[in-house]
């Protein structure tokens, strides 16, 4: 998965030179105001050595087709209903078993570690996929600049709960709001970061601003949006889509070709852009990272952890 700068394209090839330009000087504004200075643009044009080597899906394909079921069903809601949305001010809770609890300013918890340009491979549970050019840094420097108790075994997130801009969250279907879970050493993989940014821009409130998760081994309901509160805790913590309907839907969710959705198959994904008669393409064991995460789960049954 390591990607080759000298033969691969980056997004800065397959995006509209001008739009390029723009964002270039976006990014080096907005991350600078938040990060130290000239850093700042020179990590934004430089991706990940973590960063895959498929070519991204375009910024209009990653802000219009999206789940966000605090602003809707539909794949078009986010995008027509979260620009209500505020997210300034912006704190998060950290808690639990960690030295140093609190709520932290969301500028505050930008400062844990320089945003990189981490470009991933995106697959929902749904069986549709995306390539997307995440900005963030490892949740691992923020756990660890809060300092993980001894005892801590999991990590609890929590989206924000406001009904009065969140129209989804009036609506009967999910107890509100949004939780997810990690293991902790999940959640101190390289690989799992925080993101504030896509495309070298503030995140669109569409993918979770200010602040939201992503797991990329994992299907996307993993990769919880708008966060305002991280938990260590000692126990699996509870998790929505499993809450939900837990036959469906595990605390683990790997992408996993070899164990199907009771009601459709995972051995195959759409990949979102590709057309309409493109062909399905070959869902990836850990949606491609399991170089990086498979002795995550040695042992274990990863038919029985779904
Ligand atoms: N709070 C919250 N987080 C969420 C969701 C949601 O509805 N609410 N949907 C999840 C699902 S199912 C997916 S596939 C991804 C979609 O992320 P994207 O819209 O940025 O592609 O967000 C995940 N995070
Ligand atoms: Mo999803």
């Amino acid at each position: 998965m390591r990607r080759n700068r000298d033969t691969q394209p980056g997004w800065a090839e397959v995006t509209p030179k001008a739009l390029f330009l723009n964002r270039r000087e976006i990014i080096a504004g907005a991350l600078a105001a938040t990060v130290a200075g000239p850093a700042a643009a020179r990590i934004a044009a430089a991706p990940s050595p973590y960063s895959t080597d498929a070519a991204p899906n375009t910024l209009e394909e990653i802000t219009s087709y999206n789940n966000f079921y605090e602003f809707g069903w539909d794949k078009g809601d986010p995008k027509a209903h979260a620009g209500a949305l505020t997210t300034d001010p912006w704190s998060v809770e950290i808690g639990g078993l960690v030295e140093k609890p609190g709520s932290y300013d969301l500028a505050d918890v930008l400062k844990t570690a320089p945003p990189e340009e981490r470009i991933y491979r995106f697959r929902c549970v749904e069986a549709w996929a995306m390539v997307i050019p995440w900005i963030g840094f490892p949740l691992a420097a923020l756990l660890n600049r809060v300092g993980v108790q001894p005892g801590a075994k999991y990590v609890a997130f929590e989206t924000l709960l406001r009904p009065s801009e969140m129209p989804g969250q009036r609506g009967p279907g999910i107890d509100w709001p949004y939780v997810e879970g990690l293991r902790l050493d999940e959640a101190m993989h390289p690989l799992t970061i925080l993101a504030s940014g896509l495309y070298g821009e503030e995140l669109p409130k569409q993918n979770g601003a200010p602040l939201r998760l992503v797991v990329p081994w994992k299907y996307g309901f993993k990769s919880i949006k708008s966060l305002v509160k991280i938990t260590l805790t000692d126990r699996e913590p509870r998790t929505t889509w499993n809450d939900l309907q837990p036959r469906e839907y595990g605390f683990y969710a790997n992408v996993n070709p070899a164990v199907d959705h009771p009601r459709w198959s995972q051995a195959t994904e759409r990949r979102i852009g590709a057309g309409l008669f493109a062909a399905r393409q070959q869902t990836l064991p850990f949606n491609g990272y399991g170089d990086q995460v498979a002795s995550l789960y040695a042992g274990m049954d990863l038919r029985a952890n779904y």
